[in-house]
């Protein structure tokens, strides 16, 4: 029903001055679908924000990989959803596995975030998944709802959110999950929210795929009717990320 490809580039804790510049320059050299067909957000670690917002073509959106849970102040290290407002970055990905597992995000900690930063005005690429432990135990499933119960109950509207189903054992190991597998969520996570948020949302959230994301296999995971785009990781420092974009045609 009308949901637009997403292509989200996380380039994580990635990149010099001038290798982002090359990331850059060769998108603003692509040809992709339109961006009525296909949106496309690159996320580059906060120091480089303000440049690559400032190089990068104007059809293509920029989102930090993270921010501050409330209003900014004394909090050392941290970058607030005012101060991305205040830069013009629309986008922020939260709750990525990496900030889960290694720095204890719990599920509430990044539901808190998420809400603040949609007051704020920012929107939300918001990810969830299971380790291989989890999925090897039979709680995919639930781990998968609690994520993103968590952030059910504290936000209202979902317009300015995509979910980003990642398959912690498929990020950044070259195992991506197959088609079958990532479809499979992603219709249980639509279920879901059509169960328990509402009929609308369940048909409108975009629900991304991310987790080993190549050019190589993009096309048959695009394919899948559940599956709205993709949240790139290593693939997306490099060329084949524009074919990735293309995937949405
Ligand atoms: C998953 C993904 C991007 P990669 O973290 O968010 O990274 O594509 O390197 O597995």
């Amino acid at each position: 029903m009308g949901r637009k490809f997403f292509v989200g580039g996380n380039w994580k804790c990635n990149g010099t001055a001038d290798e982002v510049k090359k990331i850059v320059s060769t998108l603003n050299e692509a040809e992709v679908p339109s961006e009525d067909v296909v949106e496309v957000v690159v996320s580059p670690p906060f120091v480089f924000l303000p440049l690559v917002k400032s190089l990068l073509r104007s059809d293509f959106g920029v989102a930090a990989q993270n921010c501050w849970v409330r209003k900014g102040g004394a909090f050392t290290g941290e970058i607030s959803s005012e101060m991305l407002v205040n830069l013009g970055i629309p986008w922020v990905i939260l709750g990525h596995s990496e900030r889960r597992l290694l720095l204890g995000e719990s599920n509430e900690f990044v539901a808190d975030k998420v809400a603040y930063a949609l007051s704020q005005g920012l929107k939300v690429i918001a990810c969830v998944g299971e380790t291989l432990e989890q999925r090897e135990a039979g709680k995919t499933m639930d781990v998968v709802a609690a994520q993103t119960k968590a952030i059910a109950d504290k936000i209202s509207d979902w317009t300015n959110v995509v979910l980003a189903y990642e398959p912690v054992w498929a990020i950044g190991t070259g195992k991506v999950a197959t088609p079958v597998q990532a479809q499979e969520v992603h219709s249980f996570l639509r279920e879901w929210f059509h169960t328990n948020v509402s009929p609308d949302v369940a048909a409108s959230v975009r629900i991304i795929y991310g987790g080993s994301v190549t050019a190589a296999n993009c096309k048959e995971l695009a394919a899948q009717p559940d599956v709205d785009g993709f949240l790139v990781g290593g693939a997306s420092l490099k060329p084949e990320f524009v074919d990735i974009i293309k995937s949405a045609t």
